[in-house]
């Protein structure tokens, strides 16, 4: 039994989730998790679904009423995997609201930043809560909440936003509480290849996806990343010089056992589709200026396989920000996701399965099971992972469900792999409150 996570994706879509939506933003911002609107708490039920656990924990939330006319609607954004809370005032949410006269809230997912239901030191016993019926509970509650709380909004529609993990999570509240729900807006929302079994037909769809990006940005500058990837796949396989291949890369560390190997190769694939999932202007969710299309033109000068390899390195860590370029630390690669909570609900609930590498693309080809692997989750949270169909009839997010769905935009961006696990085009229609997508008009893209 392999106990070990290969942190091979992280697909990391808190980054495309909050920072999405943000605005020009001074990058200083980012170090200070405080919001110029303040936050508050309430208690929140720890279990919702059983009625004799009247334990509550604190939950955060936030508030932006500046621009609210009384029976104007609610924008919700639903928060997803991150350590640190999502400032809605750092987001375009208060312009749409002063369009709308809408109220802006957004609440912080349980077992993120500090809305903790349990500490417990037992993994299984700590996140017995972290149920997908639970946290869809606590929006409906925040929302009955709020709708006590905050006058004129007896009868305001609720429109509930979010992205990526949040952009899932915003289309399993609008299906699974319509009542609640009047409208979603889900952008760059993972809603197939979810299932970790090894039989899933759409786990190869996320490098299928980016492969097609960098041959139609230039079939040249792809024929090299793929020579590149080959090179560097037989160093891997060889594994007999790892000290220079950490020199000729700028590893923090040389790697020296084949999982090590593994976890190199891992954070190489992961920035080789953060640059374009990620290349949309936004100093938070961007910082150093990834864009896919520089990165092309880079290497269309390069003819050095390990520097082709290096150029998307240097991109994504700059040598002026980073001395080394990390891995073997998911937090230094990501450092605001949290990862301990959200490797327990890719196993609960939400097993996405984007790790996967056929034969044939630029990269190179991998089988290597990821956080959501079936003995990496019984091991560890003594849990076994769903399947798609399991998820999508549960949740109530299969296509024909969905085409019957009304008013949920659903949007992507055309270089974010993750629009190859996201909805298939709906069908057009008449009716104005049809479901929509998917569009490119997605957060994740620059506005
Ligand atoms: C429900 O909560 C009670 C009180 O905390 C607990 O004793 C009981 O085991 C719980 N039931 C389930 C099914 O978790
Ligand atoms: C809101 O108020 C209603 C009526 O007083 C009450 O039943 C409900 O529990 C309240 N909801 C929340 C979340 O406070
Ligand atoms: C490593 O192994 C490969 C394949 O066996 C061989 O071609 C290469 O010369 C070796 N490199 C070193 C540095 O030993
Ligand atoms: C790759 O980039 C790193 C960091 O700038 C540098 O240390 C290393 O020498 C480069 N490798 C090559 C082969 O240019
Ligand atoms: C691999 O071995 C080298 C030499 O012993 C050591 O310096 C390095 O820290 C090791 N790498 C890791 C990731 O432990
Ligand atoms: C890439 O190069 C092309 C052709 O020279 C140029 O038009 C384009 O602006 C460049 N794009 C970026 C992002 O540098
Ligand atoms: C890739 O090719 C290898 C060697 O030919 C083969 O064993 C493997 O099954 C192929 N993988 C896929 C996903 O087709
Ligand atoms: C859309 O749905 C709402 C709620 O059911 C309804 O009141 C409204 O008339 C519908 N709008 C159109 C244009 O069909
Ligand atoms: C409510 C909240 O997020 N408070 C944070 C404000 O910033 C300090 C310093 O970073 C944190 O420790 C608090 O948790």
């Amino acid at each position: 039994m392999n106990l070990k996570l290969h942190r091979l994706v992280l697909f990391l879509a808190a980054l495309c989730s909050t920072p999405s939506l943000l605005q020009g933003v001074s990058a200083t911002t980012t170090a200070s998790p405080n919001c110029t609107t303040p936050t508050h708490f309430f208690d929140q039920l720890v279990d919702h679904e059983n009625s004799s656990n009247r334990a509550t924990f604190q939950q955060q939330y936030q508030v932006v009423a500046a621009h609210f006319k009384p029976g104007g609607p609610i924008l919700y954004y639903q928060q997803a995997e991150t350590s640190l809370f999502a400032c809605m005032e750092w987001t375009i949410l208060p312009e749409w609201a002063a369009e709308l006269g809408a109220l802006v809230i957004t609440l912080e997912h349980r077992f993120f930043g500090l809305s903790y239901p349990s500490k417990d030191p037992d993994p299984v016993r700590q996140f017995q809560s972290l149920t997908l019926e639970n946290v869809m509970l606590d929006a409906v509650n925040f929302i009955g909440h709020i709708k006590n709380t905050t006058e004129g909004t007896k009868e305001s529609k609720v429109l509930v936003m979010g992205g990526s993990y949040g952009g899932f999570l915003t289309t399993v509240l609008k299906m699974n509480h319509p009542d609640i729900f009047y409208g979603a807006l889900p952008f760059a929302a993972p809603l197939r290849s979810i299932g970790a079994n090894n039989q899933n037909p759409q786990r190869y769809n996320w490098f299928k996806y980016l492969n097609q990006v960098y041959w139609d940005l230039s079939a040249t500058a792809a024929g090299k990343m793929k020579h590149a990837f080959d090179v560097l796949g037989q160093r891997v396989q060889a594994a007999n010089d790892t000290k220079s291949l950490a020199r000729d890369f700028g590893l923090c560390s040389i790697p020296n056992t084949t999982a090590e190997l593994q976890e190199v190769m891992g954070v190489i694939n992961t920035v080789q589709y953060q640059i374009p999932q990620l290349g949309f202007v936004s100093p938070i969710g961007n910082p150093t200026g990834a864009n896919v299309e520089k990165l092309v033109n880079q290497t269309l000068l390069l003819d050095d396989p390990v520097k082709v390899i290096n150029a998307s390195l240097n991109m994504w860590f700059p040598p002026s920000l980073y001395p080394c370029v990390p891995w073997g630390n998911d937090e230094s690669v990501n450092p605001t996701l949290q990862l301990d909570s959200f490797n327990y609900l890719l196993c609960k609930y939400f097993p996405l399965s984007v790790n996967e590498i056929p034969n044939g693309t630029i990269y190179v080809p991998t089988s290597v099971q990821t956080e959501s692997d079936p003995n990496t989750c019984m091991g560890l949270f003594n849990v076994t992972p769903p399947t798609q169909e399991f998820v999508e009839s549960k949740y109530h997010i299969t296509r024909d469900e969905l085409v019957e769905a009304k008013r949920i935009l659903f949007t992507y961006n055309e270089f974010d792999p993750t629009t190859a696990v996201g909805v298939d085009p709906l069908p057009l229609s008449q009716d104005r409150n049809a479901s929509r997508g998917p569009t490119d008009r997605g957060a994740c893209k620059e506005h």
